[in-house]
């Protein structure tokens, strides 16, 4: 018996084994959805096929989401391989590496329209053609988001406007969806050193910093986010849509790092 038992759904973002939608993947099957797969690329169907191979997945799919064709063939597929659609995850983001760092005002309007596309605009096209599949299954879809929409992030730059931008796409999308039923939710996680976070200089900085300010006193693991994604995709979270929820152990409710201040204290 699992939470997820008799459902279907699609995730979009495994690049590798340390994708966070792979641990998202593992947690939903554990509980015994059936899952579906994308890859963006030939090299990343190589990696793709085989992780869903081993839980017991084939329907592994092309799609770059920067295409509507794609998107439409994606989920013309989908309807032909099962018919329906109980939920979807969405675990993608992406902006030109030379605009994730130096001043957020050299931003080109290319670069800060890509970013929007990919990893906002992303959401609302998959959400509007998963509709007709999702069509009265009280459907969940979800998407990753980080504390950099919320508060500036040094380097992070486009990206936390981007990323302000889904969680804001979260909020119009629950509004549209509420009245047919289905859920749309976010999770906002703490750093985990994957493909898109080893592209980035001080990731390591980045992640010294959120061991020493949390409660937890730790980071937060691909397991603690997929036990949430569970949550979120499962009748466990019926009462909840729109909502922006933190695995982060606890990073974004402090202001200083308790450590810090009582070592300045002790200096005093
Ligand atoms: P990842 O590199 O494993 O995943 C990113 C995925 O985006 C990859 O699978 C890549 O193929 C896909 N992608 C990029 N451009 C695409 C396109 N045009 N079409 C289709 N797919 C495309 O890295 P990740 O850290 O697992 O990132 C997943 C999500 O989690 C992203 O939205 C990211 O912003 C978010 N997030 C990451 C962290 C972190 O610290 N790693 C923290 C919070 C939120
Ligand atoms: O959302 C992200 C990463 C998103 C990302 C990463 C890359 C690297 C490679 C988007 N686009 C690209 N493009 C590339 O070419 N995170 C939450 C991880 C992350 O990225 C940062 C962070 C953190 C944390 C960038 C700067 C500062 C902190």
């Amino acid at each position: 018996m699992g939470l997820m038992d008799g459902k279907r759904g699609l995730v979009v973002g495994v690049a590798n084994e340390r994708s966070i939608a792979w641990g998202i993947a593992q947690s939903l099957h554990r509980d015994g959805a059936e899952l579906a797969f994308t890859y963006l690329n030939e090299s990343l169907e190589k990696r793709v096929r085989p992780l869903a191979k081993s839980i017991g997945s084939n329907v592994v799919l092309p799609c770059d989401v920067g295409s509507d064709d794609d998107i439409k063939a994606l989920f013309q597929s989908l309807k032909e391989e099962w018919g329906s659609l109980d939920f979807l995850v969405h675990s993608v983001a992406f902006a030109n590496k030379d605009e994730l760092k130096g001043a957020f005002y050299n931003t080109s309007r290319e670069g800060f329209a890509l970013a929007h596309d990919i990893s906002a605009y992303s959401l609302v096209a998959l959400t509007r053609e998963a509709l007709p599949l999702m069509e009265g299954r009280n459907g969940s879809i979800i998407t990753m988001t980080y504390y950099g929409a919320e508060k500036v992030m040094p380097n992070y730059n486009v990206m936390g406007v981007a990323k302000a931008s889904l969680e804001a796409s979260v909020r119009y999308l629950a509004a549209d969806l509420g009245p047919i039923g289905h859920r749309i939710n976010a999770i906002s996680a703490g750093p985990v050193r994957t493909l898109a976070a080893a592209g980035i200089g001080d990731f390591r900085k980045i992640q010294r910093v959120n061991e020493l300010r949390t409660p937890h006193g730790r980071l937060v693991t691909l397991k603690e986010i997929g036990g949430t994604a569970l949550y979120l995709c499962s009748d466990a979270s019926t009462g909840m849509t729109g909502e922006i929820l933190h695995v982060d152990c606890g990073f974004h409710v402090m202001s200083l790092s308790i450590n810090e201040a009582l070592h300045m204290s002790s200096e005093s």
